[in-house]
Protein backbone atom coordinates (compact mmCIF):
# COMPACT_ATOMS: atom_id res chain seq x y z
CA UNK A 1 0.00 0.00 0.00
CA UNK A 2 1.39 3.76 -0.56
CA UNK A 3 1.86 6.47 1.64
CA UNK A 4 -0.60 8.87 2.55
CA UNK A 5 0.06 12.36 1.48
CA UNK A 6 -2.45 14.68 3.39
CA UNK A 7 -2.54 18.07 2.41
CA UNK A 8 -4.56 21.05 4.59
CA UNK A 9 -4.42 24.60 5.41
CA UNK A 10 -3.24 23.98 8.49
CA UNK A 11 -0.96 21.01 10.15
CA UNK A 12 -1.52 19.88 14.01
CA UNK A 13 2.63 19.73 14.34
CA UNK A 14 2.69 16.35 17.73
CA UNK A 15 4.38 19.29 19.76
CA UNK A 16 1.66 21.89 19.70
CA UNK A 17 0.08 23.27 22.60
CA UNK A 18 -3.26 23.03 21.82
CA UNK A 19 -4.71 19.07 22.24
CA UNK A 20 -5.60 17.83 19.13
CA UNK A 21 -9.53 18.19 17.88
CA UNK A 22 -11.72 15.40 15.69
CA UNK A 23 -9.83 16.09 12.49
CA UNK A 24 -6.76 15.67 13.55
CA UNK A 25 -6.44 12.77 15.63
CA UNK A 26 -8.17 11.39 12.39
CA UNK A 27 -5.73 12.45 10.08
CA UNK A 28 -2.96 11.43 12.15
CA UNK A 29 -4.54 7.63 12.88
CA UNK A 30 -4.75 7.50 8.91
CA UNK A 31 -1.04 8.96 8.49
CA UNK A 32 0.43 6.54 11.13
CA UNK A 33 -1.14 2.96 10.09
CA UNK A 34 -0.07 3.82 6.08
CA UNK A 35 3.23 6.17 6.98
CA UNK A 36 3.19 9.11 5.21
CA UNK A 37 3.44 12.58 5.00
CA UNK A 38 1.54 15.70 6.18
CA UNK A 39 2.35 19.31 4.88
CA UNK A 40 0.13 22.73 5.27
CA UNK A 41 0.83 25.79 6.71
CA UNK A 42 2.82 26.08 10.25
CA UNK A 43 0.07 29.03 11.24
CA UNK A 44 2.90 31.48 10.80
CA UNK A 45 3.47 34.89 9.44
CA UNK A 46 6.55 35.72 7.70
CA UNK A 47 8.42 38.41 5.63
CA UNK A 48 8.14 37.52 1.83
CA UNK A 49 11.31 36.44 1.17
CA UNK A 50 11.66 34.05 4.04
CA UNK A 51 8.03 32.49 3.49
CA UNK A 52 9.62 31.65 0.26
CA UNK A 53 12.29 29.32 2.31
CA UNK A 54 12.31 25.21 2.49
CA UNK A 55 10.20 23.41 4.18
CA UNK A 56 10.55 22.83 7.67
CA UNK A 57 10.09 18.69 8.60
CA UNK A 58 9.66 16.82 11.61
CA UNK A 59 9.47 12.88 11.73
CA UNK A 60 7.45 11.39 14.48
CA UNK A 61 5.57 7.69 14.68
CA UNK A 62 5.93 7.30 10.86
CA UNK A 63 4.76 10.55 10.07
CA UNK A 64 6.44 13.28 8.40
CA UNK A 65 5.18 17.02 9.60
CA UNK A 66 6.71 19.54 6.52
CA UNK A 67 5.43 23.00 6.99
CA UNK A 68 6.10 26.44 6.01
CA UNK A 69 4.58 30.18 7.25
CA UNK A 70 2.86 32.15 5.13
CA UNK A 71 4.30 35.47 3.46
CA UNK A 72 2.35 38.36 5.09
CA UNK A 73 0.68 39.21 1.87
CA UNK A 74 -0.41 35.40 1.56
CA UNK A 75 -2.12 35.54 4.49
CA UNK A 76 -4.03 38.70 3.66
CA UNK A 77 -5.16 37.60 0.27
CA UNK A 78 -5.46 34.04 0.28
CA UNK A 79 -6.25 33.51 4.00
CA UNK A 80 -8.18 36.37 5.39
CA UNK A 81 -9.69 37.29 1.97
CA UNK A 82 -10.40 34.95 -0.31
CA UNK A 83 -10.59 31.69 1.81
CA UNK A 84 -12.29 33.66 4.90
CA UNK A 85 -13.89 36.75 3.47
CA UNK A 86 -15.51 34.90 0.08
CA UNK A 87 -15.49 30.80 0.23
CA UNK A 88 -16.64 30.62 4.13
CA UNK A 89 -19.56 33.43 3.95
CA UNK A 90 -20.62 32.28 0.48
CA UNK A 91 -20.35 28.27 1.75
CA UNK A 92 -22.29 29.42 4.85
CA UNK A 93 -25.09 30.78 2.70
CA UNK A 94 -23.97 34.48 3.66
CA UNK A 95 -23.43 35.99 0.52
CA UNK A 96 -24.43 39.14 1.96
CA UNK A 97 -21.06 39.26 3.79
CA UNK A 98 -18.41 37.97 1.06
CA UNK A 99 -16.21 40.70 -0.11
CA UNK A 100 -14.32 39.20 -3.54
CA UNK A 101 -11.37 41.04 -5.09
CA UNK A 102 -9.92 40.08 -7.80
CA UNK A 103 -6.45 40.72 -5.81
CA UNK A 104 -7.20 38.15 -3.39
CA UNK A 105 -8.66 35.19 -5.87
CA UNK A 106 -5.25 35.87 -7.65
CA UNK A 107 -2.91 35.35 -4.09
CA UNK A 108 -5.73 32.23 -3.38
CA UNK A 109 -4.70 30.92 -6.69
CA UNK A 110 -0.93 31.39 -6.13
CA UNK A 111 -0.84 29.73 -2.46
CA UNK A 112 -2.69 26.87 -3.74
CA UNK A 113 0.37 26.87 -6.46
CA UNK A 114 3.10 27.02 -3.84
CA UNK A 115 1.41 24.28 -1.92
CA UNK A 116 2.36 21.84 -4.85
CA UNK A 117 5.14 23.11 -5.90
CA UNK A 118 6.25 21.86 -2.06
CA UNK A 119 4.11 19.17 -2.50
CA UNK A 120 5.64 17.66 -5.69
CA UNK A 121 9.19 16.60 -4.78
CA UNK A 122 8.09 14.95 -2.19
CA UNK A 123 5.62 11.97 -4.02
CA UNK A 124 6.42 8.55 -5.27
CA UNK A 125 4.52 6.98 -7.79
CA UNK A 126 2.12 4.76 -5.71
CA UNK A 127 1.37 7.66 -2.98
CA UNK A 128 -2.21 8.92 -2.89
CA UNK A 129 -2.91 12.74 -1.59
CA UNK A 130 -5.67 13.49 0.19
CA UNK A 131 -6.70 17.25 0.22
CA UNK A 132 -8.60 19.12 2.87
CA UNK A 133 -11.15 21.86 3.41
CA UNK A 134 -12.04 25.01 1.56
CA UNK A 135 -8.50 26.93 1.13
CA UNK A 136 -7.10 24.49 -1.09
CA UNK A 137 -10.17 24.32 -3.98
CA UNK A 138 -7.79 24.80 -6.68
CA UNK A 139 -4.46 22.48 -5.21
CA UNK A 140 -6.09 19.40 -7.49
CA UNK A 141 -5.98 21.57 -10.89
CA UNK A 142 -2.16 22.52 -10.28
CA UNK A 143 -1.18 19.33 -9.32
CA UNK A 144 -2.68 17.90 -12.43
CA UNK A 145 -1.26 20.92 -14.43
CA UNK A 146 2.19 20.18 -13.05
CA UNK A 147 1.87 16.84 -14.46
CA UNK A 148 1.35 14.98 -10.98
CA UNK A 149 -0.64 11.42 -11.94
CA UNK A 150 -1.18 10.43 -8.22
CA UNK A 151 -4.81 9.90 -7.46
CA UNK A 152 -5.70 12.63 -5.29
CA UNK A 153 -9.10 12.94 -3.08
CA UNK A 154 -10.69 15.89 -1.30
CA UNK A 155 -12.96 16.39 1.29
CA UNK A 156 -14.86 19.56 1.92
CA UNK A 157 -15.70 20.27 5.71
CA UNK A 158 -18.36 23.21 5.35
CA UNK A 159 -21.35 22.86 3.40
CA UNK A 160 -21.59 23.22 -0.32
CA UNK A 161 -24.69 25.69 -1.51
CA UNK A 162 -26.76 25.12 -4.10
CA UNK A 163 -25.46 26.19 -7.63
CA UNK A 164 -27.36 29.98 -7.14
CA UNK A 165 -25.84 30.45 -3.92
CA UNK A 166 -22.28 29.40 -5.47
CA UNK A 167 -22.51 31.55 -8.31
CA UNK A 168 -22.09 34.42 -6.10
CA UNK A 169 -18.35 33.82 -6.29
CA UNK A 170 -17.74 35.26 -9.62
CA UNK A 171 -14.44 32.49 -10.29
CA UNK A 172 -17.50 30.12 -9.58
CA UNK A 173 -16.38 28.24 -13.00
CA UNK A 174 -12.62 27.79 -12.46
CA UNK A 175 -13.10 26.66 -8.78
CA UNK A 176 -15.84 23.95 -10.18
CA UNK A 177 -13.59 23.01 -12.94
CA UNK A 178 -10.34 22.88 -10.45
CA UNK A 179 -12.13 20.45 -7.92
CA UNK A 180 -12.59 18.34 -11.13
CA UNK A 181 -9.52 17.45 -10.98
CA UNK A 182 -9.72 15.19 -8.36
CA UNK A 183 -10.34 11.70 -8.36
CA UNK A 184 -12.54 11.50 -5.01
CA UNK A 185 -14.58 14.73 -3.70
CA UNK A 186 -16.39 13.87 -0.55
CA UNK A 187 -18.89 16.23 1.41
CA UNK A 188 -20.80 15.51 4.61
CA UNK A 189 -23.63 15.22 3.75
CA UNK A 190 -25.72 13.69 1.15
CA UNK A 191 -27.17 17.37 -0.01
CA UNK A 192 -23.57 19.34 -0.43
CA UNK A 193 -23.02 16.59 -2.54
CA UNK A 194 -26.46 16.67 -4.49
CA UNK A 195 -25.52 20.25 -4.74
CA UNK A 196 -21.85 19.79 -6.14
CA UNK A 197 -22.96 17.34 -8.84
CA UNK A 198 -25.82 19.30 -9.95
CA UNK A 199 -23.64 22.06 -10.42
CA UNK A 200 -21.76 20.46 -12.42
CA UNK A 201 -24.31 19.07 -14.72
CA UNK A 202 -25.94 22.25 -15.10
CA UNK A 203 -22.73 24.62 -15.60
CA UNK A 204 -19.68 22.72 -16.48
CA UNK A 205 -21.50 20.10 -18.97
CA UNK A 206 -21.02 17.33 -17.14
CA UNK A 207 -22.76 14.07 -17.14
CA UNK A 208 -24.57 12.46 -14.10
CA UNK A 209 -23.14 8.92 -13.51
CA UNK A 210 -23.91 6.04 -10.57
CA UNK A 211 -20.95 7.00 -8.40
CA UNK A 212 -20.47 10.63 -9.71
CA UNK A 213 -19.62 13.01 -12.76
CA UNK A 214 -18.08 12.12 -16.38
CA UNK A 215 -16.69 15.65 -17.27
CA UNK A 216 -14.15 16.51 -20.11
CA UNK A 217 -12.71 12.88 -20.22
CA UNK A 218 -12.79 13.19 -16.54
CA UNK A 219 -14.37 10.39 -14.38
CA UNK A 220 -14.96 12.19 -10.85
CA UNK A 221 -16.43 9.87 -7.96
CA UNK A 222 -18.63 12.14 -5.40
CA UNK A 223 -19.31 10.84 -2.12
CA UNK A 224 -20.68 11.44 0.93
CA UNK A 225 -18.98 10.99 3.80
CA UNK A 226 -20.10 12.11 7.61
CA UNK A 227 -17.43 12.86 9.81
CA UNK A 228 -17.48 11.33 13.14
CA UNK A 229 -15.90 11.39 16.20
CA UNK A 230 -13.65 8.81 18.93
CA UNK A 231 -16.91 7.69 20.67
CA UNK A 232 -15.10 5.88 23.48
CA UNK A 233 -12.11 8.38 23.49
CA UNK A 234 -14.48 11.40 24.30
CA UNK A 235 -16.66 9.43 26.49
CA UNK A 236 -13.40 8.07 28.54
CA UNK A 237 -12.44 12.08 28.38
CA UNK A 238 -15.68 13.11 29.96
CA UNK A 239 -15.53 10.87 32.72
CA UNK A 240 -11.92 11.44 34.03
CA UNK A 241 -11.34 13.28 37.13
CA UNK A 242 -12.92 16.25 37.26
CA UNK A 243 -10.62 19.40 36.71
CA UNK A 244 -10.96 22.32 38.74
CA UNK A 245 -12.75 24.36 36.30
CA UNK A 246 -15.81 21.44 35.86
CA UNK A 247 -15.80 21.96 40.11
CA UNK A 248 -16.56 25.42 40.31
CA UNK A 249 -18.60 25.71 37.72
CA UNK A 250 -20.52 22.82 39.86
CA UNK A 251 -20.76 24.46 42.93
CA UNK A 252 -21.71 27.71 41.34
CA UNK A 253 -24.60 26.14 40.14
CA UNK A 254 -25.57 25.01 43.29
CA UNK A 255 -28.34 22.59 42.17
CA UNK A 256 -29.35 24.45 39.16
CA UNK A 257 -29.80 22.77 35.67
CA UNK A 258 -27.14 23.69 32.98
CA UNK A 259 -27.48 24.32 29.06
CA UNK A 260 -24.11 24.16 27.25
CA UNK A 261 -22.99 26.09 24.14
CA UNK A 262 -19.58 25.48 22.94
CA UNK A 263 -18.46 27.10 19.72
CA UNK A 264 -15.91 28.81 17.95
CA UNK A 265 -16.89 33.03 17.36
CA UNK A 266 -18.46 32.54 14.42
CA UNK A 267 -21.78 34.50 12.53
CA UNK A 268 -22.67 30.90 11.05
CA UNK A 269 -23.32 29.16 14.52
CA UNK A 270 -26.26 31.19 15.29
CA UNK A 271 -25.18 32.31 18.61
CA UNK A 272 -27.14 35.62 18.80
CA UNK A 273 -30.51 33.29 17.55
CA UNK A 274 -29.70 31.30 20.15
CA UNK A 275 -29.33 34.04 22.78
CA UNK A 276 -32.85 35.02 22.07
CA UNK A 277 -34.63 31.85 22.46
CA UNK A 278 -32.56 31.26 25.82
CA UNK A 279 -34.38 34.61 26.60
CA UNK A 280 -37.54 33.46 24.90
CA UNK A 281 -37.95 30.14 27.53
CA UNK A 282 -37.40 32.94 30.64
CA UNK A 283 -40.10 34.96 29.16
CA UNK A 284 -42.32 32.54 28.48
CA UNK A 285 -41.83 29.49 31.21
CA UNK A 286 -41.42 31.34 34.15
CA UNK A 287 -40.63 28.35 36.26
CA UNK A 288 -37.15 28.23 34.77
CA UNK A 289 -36.26 31.81 36.45
CA UNK A 290 -33.73 31.36 38.87
CA UNK A 291 -33.63 27.30 37.86
CA UNK A 292 -31.56 27.11 35.12
CA UNK A 293 -27.70 28.62 34.10
CA UNK A 294 -26.76 28.93 30.24
CA UNK A 295 -23.18 28.74 29.66
CA UNK A 296 -21.68 29.63 26.03
CA UNK A 297 -18.23 28.98 25.13
CA UNK A 298 -17.55 30.72 22.37
CA UNK A 299 -13.45 32.06 22.14
CA UNK A 300 -13.33 34.40 19.37
CA UNK A 301 -12.00 33.16 15.83
CA UNK A 302 -10.65 34.94 12.64
CA UNK A 303 -11.15 38.52 14.64
CA UNK A 304 -9.21 40.07 11.89
CA UNK A 305 -12.30 38.96 9.11
CA UNK A 306 -14.41 41.42 8.41
CA UNK A 307 -18.16 40.19 9.74
CA UNK A 308 -16.61 38.64 13.14
CA UNK A 309 -15.92 41.87 14.69
CA UNK A 310 -19.33 43.26 14.34
CA UNK A 311 -20.87 39.56 15.72
CA UNK A 312 -18.62 39.56 18.60
CA UNK A 313 -20.03 43.36 19.46
CA UNK A 314 -23.64 42.37 18.92
CA UNK A 315 -23.15 39.22 21.21
CA UNK A 316 -21.50 41.22 23.64
CA UNK A 317 -24.66 43.71 23.65
CA UNK A 318 -27.30 41.05 24.06
CA UNK A 319 -25.66 39.34 26.65
CA UNK A 320 -25.19 41.78 28.98
CA UNK A 321 -28.64 42.63 28.44
CA UNK A 322 -30.07 39.21 28.97
CA UNK A 323 -28.05 39.45 32.58
CA UNK A 324 -29.36 42.56 33.30
CA UNK A 325 -32.78 41.88 32.46
CA UNK A 326 -33.38 38.90 34.17
CA UNK A 327 -30.31 38.14 36.13
CA UNK A 328 -30.81 37.90 40.18
CA UNK A 329 -28.38 38.85 43.29
CA UNK A 330 -27.64 34.82 43.53
CA UNK A 331 -27.67 33.75 39.92
CA UNK A 332 -26.75 35.02 36.30
CA UNK A 333 -28.78 33.43 34.08
CA UNK A 334 -26.05 33.38 31.20
CA UNK A 335 -22.46 32.87 31.33
CA UNK A 336 -21.58 34.05 28.28
CA UNK A 337 -17.07 33.02 27.83
CA UNK A 338 -15.03 34.01 25.50
CA UNK A 339 -11.83 31.68 25.70
CA UNK A 340 -11.44 28.10 24.40
CA UNK A 341 -10.54 25.28 27.16
CA UNK A 342 -8.53 22.21 26.38
CA UNK A 343 -10.74 18.99 25.19
CA UNK A 344 -9.78 17.55 28.60
CA UNK A 345 -11.99 20.08 30.55
CA UNK A 346 -14.48 20.54 27.73
CA UNK A 347 -15.68 16.92 28.04
CA UNK A 348 -16.29 16.71 31.20
CA UNK A 349 -18.10 19.81 31.02
CA UNK A 350 -20.51 18.68 28.38
CA UNK A 351 -21.01 16.04 30.74
CA UNK A 352 -22.48 17.98 33.59
CA UNK A 353 -24.91 19.73 31.15
CA UNK A 354 -28.76 18.68 31.65
CA UNK A 355 -29.06 20.13 27.86
CA UNK A 356 -26.36 20.66 24.60
CA UNK A 357 -27.83 23.51 23.04
CA UNK A 358 -26.39 23.06 19.21
CA UNK A 359 -27.86 25.16 16.68
CA UNK A 360 -26.29 26.73 14.07
CA UNK A 361 -27.20 28.56 11.01
CA UNK A 362 -25.58 26.71 8.58
CA UNK A 363 -22.60 24.01 9.82
CA UNK A 364 -21.20 21.42 8.06
CA UNK A 365 -21.46 18.90 10.12
CA UNK A 366 -20.74 20.27 14.00
CA UNK A 367 -18.70 17.73 16.14
CA UNK A 368 -19.32 19.58 19.47
CA UNK A 369 -23.31 17.41 18.57
CA UNK A 370 -21.78 14.31 18.64
CA UNK A 371 -19.22 14.96 21.58
CA UNK A 372 -21.99 15.81 23.40
CA UNK A 373 -23.63 12.90 23.14
CA UNK A 374 -20.78 10.91 23.82
CA UNK A 375 -20.40 12.70 26.53
CA UNK A 376 -22.88 11.68 28.80
CA UNK A 377 -23.45 9.34 31.38
CA UNK A 378 -25.17 6.76 30.39
CA UNK A 379 -27.92 6.37 33.42
CA UNK A 380 -28.67 9.92 32.97
CA UNK A 381 -27.41 11.58 29.84
CA UNK A 382 -29.08 14.81 28.97
CA UNK A 383 -31.00 15.87 25.89
CA UNK A 384 -29.15 17.16 22.38
CA UNK A 385 -31.36 20.25 21.29
CA UNK A 386 -29.72 20.42 17.23
CA UNK A 387 -30.39 22.55 14.60
CA UNK A 388 -31.81 21.61 11.27
CA UNK A 389 -29.34 23.27 9.33
CA UNK A 390 -26.12 21.74 11.37
CA UNK A 391 -24.55 18.61 8.89
CA UNK A 392 -24.92 16.12 11.64
CA UNK A 393 -28.85 16.58 12.01
CA UNK A 394 -29.19 14.09 9.12
CA UNK A 395 -27.88 11.25 11.53
CA UNK A 396 -29.16 12.77 14.54
CA UNK A 397 -32.62 13.55 14.13
CA UNK A 398 -34.22 10.11 15.35
CA UNK A 399 -32.42 11.28 18.91
CA UNK A 400 -32.04 15.04 19.17
CA UNK A 401 -35.05 17.74 19.11
CA UNK A 402 -34.25 19.43 16.08
CA UNK A 403 -35.15 23.19 16.09
CA UNK A 404 -35.40 25.61 13.22
CA UNK A 405 -32.57 28.48 14.64
CA UNK A 406 -35.08 31.07 12.75
CA UNK A 407 -37.88 30.34 15.32
CA UNK A 408 -37.01 31.83 18.40
CA UNK A 409 -40.57 30.07 19.91
CA UNK A 410 -39.65 26.90 18.64
CA UNK A 411 -36.19 26.55 19.83
CA UNK A 412 -37.44 28.11 23.71
CA UNK A 413 -40.15 25.28 23.88
CA UNK A 414 -37.38 22.72 22.56
CA UNK A 415 -35.55 24.18 25.14
CA UNK A 416 -38.33 23.95 28.03
CA UNK A 417 -39.07 20.16 26.41
CA UNK A 418 -35.57 18.98 27.35
CA UNK A 419 -35.21 20.25 30.16
CA UNK A 420 -38.43 18.51 31.91
CA UNK A 421 -37.77 15.00 29.79
CA UNK A 422 -38.67 11.97 31.76
CA UNK A 423 -35.85 9.81 32.05
CA UNK A 424 -36.52 6.88 30.01
CA UNK A 425 -36.98 9.20 27.30
CA UNK A 426 -33.68 10.53 27.18
CA UNK A 427 -32.43 6.94 27.69
CA UNK A 428 -34.01 5.93 24.75
CA UNK A 429 -32.81 8.92 22.40
CA UNK A 430 -29.19 8.53 24.16
CA UNK A 431 -28.89 4.77 22.77
CA UNK A 432 -30.46 5.70 19.67
CA UNK A 433 -27.74 8.48 19.13
CA UNK A 434 -24.74 6.28 20.51
CA UNK A 435 -25.77 3.55 17.91
CA UNK A 436 -25.39 5.85 15.18
CA UNK A 437 -22.14 7.76 16.69
CA UNK A 438 -20.44 4.02 16.51
CA UNK A 439 -21.45 3.28 12.90
CA UNK A 440 -20.20 6.44 11.73
CA UNK A 441 -17.13 7.32 13.67
CA UNK A 442 -13.94 8.66 12.84
CA UNK A 443 -12.16 5.77 11.91
CA UNK A 444 -15.59 4.90 9.54
CA UNK A 445 -14.81 8.31 7.63
CA UNK A 446 -11.21 7.82 7.04
CA UNK A 447 -11.46 4.75 6.25
CA UNK A 448 -14.42 4.90 3.90
CA UNK A 449 -12.89 7.78 1.99
CA UNK A 450 -9.63 6.53 1.77
CA UNK A 451 -10.68 3.00 0.32
CA UNK A 452 -12.71 4.68 -2.41
CA UNK A 453 -9.57 7.08 -2.98
CA UNK A 454 -7.27 3.73 -3.49
CA UNK A 455 -10.48 2.09 -5.60
CA UNK A 456 -10.47 5.15 -8.12
CA UNK A 457 -9.11 4.81 -11.44
CA UNK A 458 -5.96 5.67 -11.52
CA UNK A 459 -6.06 9.16 -13.41
CA UNK A 460 -3.76 8.06 -17.08
CA UNK A 461 -1.52 10.26 -18.70
CA UNK A 462 -3.45 11.40 -21.59
CA UNK A 463 -6.66 12.33 -19.40
CA UNK A 464 -7.93 16.05 -21.11
CA UNK A 465 -8.00 17.93 -18.05
CA UNK A 466 -10.38 21.13 -16.93
CA UNK A 467 -7.91 24.38 -16.51
CA UNK A 468 -7.27 26.59 -14.27
CA UNK A 469 -7.02 30.51 -15.66
CA UNK A 470 -3.19 31.46 -15.38
P1 LIG B 1 -15.56 23.98 13.08
O1 LIG B 1 -16.37 25.07 12.45
O2 LIG B 1 -14.37 24.42 13.81
O3 LIG B 1 -15.13 22.88 12.01
P2 LIG B 1 -16.95 22.02 14.98
O4 LIG B 1 -17.22 20.76 14.24
O5 LIG B 1 -18.10 22.47 15.81
O6 LIG B 1 -16.64 23.26 14.07
O7 LIG B 1 -15.73 21.89 15.99
C1 LIG B 1 -14.54 21.25 15.69
C2 LIG B 1 -13.79 20.94 17.00
O8 LIG B 1 -13.45 22.12 17.71
C3 LIG B 1 -14.62 20.07 17.94
O9 LIG B 1 -13.88 18.93 18.28
C4 LIG B 1 -14.88 20.96 19.15
O10 LIG B 1 -14.85 20.27 20.41
C5 LIG B 1 -13.78 21.99 19.09
N1 LIG B 1 -14.30 23.26 19.62
C6 LIG B 1 -15.33 23.99 19.12
N2 LIG B 1 -15.55 25.06 19.91
C7 LIG B 1 -14.67 24.99 20.92
C8 LIG B 1 -14.42 25.81 22.08
N3 LIG B 1 -15.18 26.86 22.35
N4 LIG B 1 -13.39 25.44 22.90
C9 LIG B 1 -12.66 24.34 22.63
N5 LIG B 1 -12.87 23.53 21.58
C10 LIG B 1 -13.85 23.85 20.73
C11 LIG B 1 -15.34 22.55 10.62
C12 LIG B 1 -16.78 22.64 10.12
C13 LIG B 1 -17.69 21.72 10.95
C14 LIG B 1 -17.16 20.29 10.91
C15 LIG B 1 -15.68 20.26 11.28
C16 LIG B 1 -15.07 18.88 11.08
O11 LIG B 1 -17.24 23.99 10.17
O12 LIG B 1 -19.02 21.77 10.44
O13 LIG B 1 -17.88 19.50 11.83
O14 LIG B 1 -14.93 21.16 10.47
O15 LIG B 1 -15.28 18.40 9.79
Amino acid sequence: MGRLIVVSNRVALPSGTKSPGGLAVGVYDALRDSGGIWLGWNGETAADADADQALSTVTQDNITYATFPLAARDYDRYYRGFSNAVLWPVFHYRADLSRYRRADYDGYLQVNRAFVRRLAPLLRPDDVIWVHDYHLLALGGFCREQGIRNRIGFFLHIPFPTAEVFKAIPPHHALAQAMCAYDVVGFQTASDARAFSDYCVQHLGAEREASGVHVADRRVRIGTYPIGIDVDGVAAMARAKRSRQVAALKSGLEHRKLVISVDRLDYSKGLLERFAAFEQLLESAPAHRGRVSFVQLAPPSRSDVQGYREIRRELDRAAGRINGKWGELGWAPLRYINRAYERATLMPLLRAAQVGLVTPLRDGMNLVAKEYIAAQPPDDPGVLVLSQFAGAACEMEEGALIVNPYDTEGMADSLDRALHMPLAERIARYERLMQGLRLHDLAAWKDRFLADLRSSAKPGVTTKLPTLPA
